[in-house]
């Protein structure tokens, strides 16, 4: 199957799960909304389809992933809508629609965004036949590796760098560190719970986490790309703020054509584990692939 329908018909079955599980009649009717409004019906989910894939070769069943899947889009969404609140990245659109602050005002903005956070791993946890299928040992380690990319060494001290590191001439070093912390650690975290779910061995999850760094680090340099690159209308939100804002980026240290050489490069290895491992991880494989060659 074509990499493209296999990522989007993935998104098309995490949406329904999401639109059918996501009901929760005690809330409040406005923060369902915008909590629905955060994470259904937009975005690739990329995240979802990393976790699938792994689980994939391991002879997991996508149905079984969904709520794994599910919530770990809940809790990347929560990261969009925090970091399109006017004090982080300020930004008014997103996946082609008004930002989350921006359609339901900036208290919302941080409260539904807390709440995809939390209800991201409600989400995993509350899935009693997922539960029952890996046991408690696996979905602690889950929890764990989930926890560990989010936190002060992973996405939220990424994010921290990211911010106090605009207007400076940070090196590539630093510039590698906000990518790895910041984005790459949630891009690999999907992949090890996957194979964690499909009782991966020592060496094989050694892999695996090389493997989800470098693809990670190539989202984020892509990323970066494409905001130089690409017009708002087909990214779906504002196109140029890199510049705008003096982010410390790869392509403001070597532009344009430096930049996809190192992410060029980095794919190479990344394809380079998978290949010397015993196990087919070509559905992987392919969604690296279409990470660095996305248009959005
Ligand atoms: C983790 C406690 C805690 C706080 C989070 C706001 C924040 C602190 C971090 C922001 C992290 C962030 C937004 C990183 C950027 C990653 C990135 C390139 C996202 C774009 O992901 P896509 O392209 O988006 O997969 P779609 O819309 O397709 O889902």
């Amino acid at each position: 199957m074509d990499i493209i329908q296999y990522i989007n018909e993935n998104a098309i079955l995490l949406d329904n799960h999401l639109e059918q599980r996501l009901i929760f009649p005690e809330a409040p009717t406005r923060l369902m909304e915008a909590l629905r409004y955060g994470v259904i019906g937009g975005g690739k989910k990329i995240r979802a389809s990393l976790c699938l894939a792994t689980g994939e070769a391991y002879g997991i069943k996508r149905e079984d992933l969904l709520s794994l899947a599910g919530g770990i889009e809940m809790i990347h969404s929560f990261s969009l809508v925090h970091d399109d609140l006017p004090e982080m990245d300020n930004d008014d659109y997103r996946r082609g629609k008004y930002s989350l602050h921006k359609a339901f005002g900036g208290a919302m903005g941080i409260l539904a965004g807390d709440a995809l956070l939390v209800e991201g791993f409600r989400f995993i946890l509350s899935d009693s036949h997922f539960c029952r299928l890996v046991g408690n040992t696996k979905l602690l380690k889950i929890l764990n590796v989930l926890l560990d990319a989010l936190s002060v060494e992973g996405m939220v001290g990424g994010q921290v760098l990211d911010i106090d590191l605009e207007g400076t001439e940070a090196d590539e070093e630093q510039v590698m560190d906000i990518y790895r912390m910041k984005t790459a650690r949630f891009i690999q975290a999907p992949i090890l719970c996957g194979a964690i779910v499909g009782g991966v061995n020592k060496k094989e999850l050694n892999d695996l986490e090389r493997f989800g760094l470098l693809a990670g680090e190539c989202f984020q340099i892509k990323d970066d790309l494409l905001d130089v690159t690409q017009p708002s209308e087909i990214l779906g939100k504002t196109a140029g703020k890199d510049v705008q804002q003096e982010k410390a980026t790869l392509v403001k240290i070597y532009g344009i054509h430096g930049t996809q050489e190192i992410m060029e490069n980095l794919f190479r290895e990344a394809e380079a584990i998978l290949n010397q491992t015993n196990r087919s991880f070509s559905l992987l494989r392919e969604i690296a692939h279409f990470i660095i060659t996305r248009h959005h």
